[in-house]
């Protein structure tokens, strides 16, 4: 039976913008109401989807968002027609307005926690839609996540969907992009690494000082428990606060596993030897590489400004390992020449090639947070939704679909303009059936 690992990247939304809503994620606040380019956007996250498949991947395709959220305005007390909504929203609170309209679905690592069939006690792929209760802009995605992965992953035979924790920073839960997994093989039994940023029920616990952890301990617990993971196949790993204080904001901005091969910064994590020894220990047989990268060969500030670790790790069909990496990683010295070195190493990692998503760089996504991992064996694949998985008509189709809903350019003045909502939705409508996902976005629900 063959084994894959599905990378689903977020299809960027016709709303992509710079609204610096992310305290302590310091591309989103470094680009706060600069022009964004929505089309290009969508193209360049089009453009590394279409590349991997190229490289023999199995890549597929997950929706945006319904954005603006007219829902959510309703909500905080906006009424009239919609196009009042927006006037008055935009008018009267424009901060939350401005949260109302963001595309951040687009960056997949944090729609869910996913544990393969191999790990989980009834042997199906278990997800687990993130809360993302500590940004206001992107509490308001777990609902449709979780309607878009049961319209993508629909067969109980092989899935099972829960409801994301309960919506309290006590249960902060940002998904995949603190989660990585650790197997010799896809469809073997792997180890399962939750990283956390704090304790909720224990003050007396180290925290950071400046920049919010958005994970916590308890929430990771609950996310294992709820995949029925055994707890000999868990290891919990707390994030270095010192770093989360300097804009790692994830754990996938200092991180990044892949099989037997686990990257990460010598100041990643709070206590490295323990996690390391806790990793070699349940692993048990085989290779395991642990590639530390110390803060003389690439400081913590490089490494955010480059991603160099929200880089994804690809097992290529000829077994050998890839780096996708985003174009600011060449851009910077240290961190290009770490990784021109890195290949000449004895370790699985062969090659690095360069892409181009600055659009969603800007905002503190790299090419990890573009996708969620999912995986999985052939008979699973199999029950996934086809239309969802990328090929080569597929990505003509969504081309095109972008030429003809995207704008250009977008400023924060034309988030309110009421034709941008009808655009919006018109494109989500037809994506829905180009996709067939049948109706997952409020509006078509009303
Ligand atoms: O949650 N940025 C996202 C970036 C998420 C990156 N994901 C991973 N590391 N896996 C966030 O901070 C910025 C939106 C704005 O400012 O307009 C934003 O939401």
């Amino acid at each position: 039976m063959k084994q894959f690992e599905v990378n689903f990247d977020g299809l960027v939304g016709p709303t992509h913008n710079y609204a610096g809503l992310s305290y302590g994620n310091v591309a989103s606040q470094n680009n706060a109401n600069a022009a964004s380019s929505p089309k290009q956007a969508a193209k360049q996250g089009l453009q590394k989807m279409k590349a991997l498949t190229e490289l023999g991947m199995v890549q597929g395709v997950l929706a945006p968002q319904e954005r603006p959220d007219i829902s959510a305005l309703r909500r905080l007390g906006f009424t009239g027609s919609d196009a009042t909504v927006l006037e008055k929203a935009a008018k009267e609170a424009p901060v939350l307005f401005a949260a109302c309209c963001s595309a951040s679905s687009m960056w997949t690592a944090n729609a869910a926690t996913v544990s393969p069939g191999a790990d989980t006690a009834d042997g199906r792929i278990h997800f687990t839609p993130a809360n993302l209760t500590n940004k206001f802009h992107r509490s308001l995605e777990p609902e449709v996540t979780g309607r878009i992965l049961k319209a993508i992953f629909s067969d109980d035979k092989y899935f099972q969907h829960h409801k994301h924790l309960p919506e309290n920073e006590h249960f902060g839960d940002e998904g995949a992009a603190n989660h990585t997994r650790l197997c010799r093989n896809y469809g073997e039994s792997g180890i399962e690494i939750f990283v956390y940023g704090r304790y909720a029920f224990d003050s007396s616990k180290p925290a950071p000082k400046r920049y919010p952890a958005r994970q916590t301990r308890e929430a990771c617990e609950a996310v294992a428990r709820l995949h029925g993971l055994d707890n000999e196949q868990v290891v919990y790993i707390q994030q270095n606060p010192d770093v989360i204080d300097q804009g790692v904001f994830h754990n996938d901005v200092i991180a990044v596993g892949n099989q037997n091969v686990l990257f990460y910064h010598e100041q990643a994590f709070m206590d490295t030897q323990k996690a390391l020894s806790e990793i070699r220990q349940k692993y048990g047989e085989g290779d395991l590489h642990f590639i530390q990268v110390n803060t003389d060969q690439v400081s913590v500030n490089d490494a955010v400004r480059s991603y160099l670790f929200n880089t994804q790790i690809l097992t290529l069909p000829n077994g050998e390992m890839a780096i996708i990496a985003p174009m600011e990683c060449r851009e910077n010295n240290s961190v290009y020449n770490y990784l021109s070195q890195l290949t000449e190493q004895n370790t699985p990692i062969k090659q690095v090639k360069y892409f181009d998503v600055k659009q969603s760089m800007q905002n503190g996504g790299g090419p990890a947070c573009l996708r969620l991992r999912v995986a999985m064996t052939e008979a699973e694949v199999a029950a996934v939704n086809p239309n969802t998985l990328l090929n080569e008509g597929l990505y003509q189709r969504l081309n095109l679909w972008v030429d003809k809903h995207y704008r250009d350019s977008l400023t924060f003045a034309d988030l309110a303009d009421p034709q941008l909502l009808v655009e919006s939705r018109t494109a989500l409508d037809e994506l829905t059936q180009i996709m067939k996902l049948g109706s997952v976005y409020p509006f078509q629900q009303d």
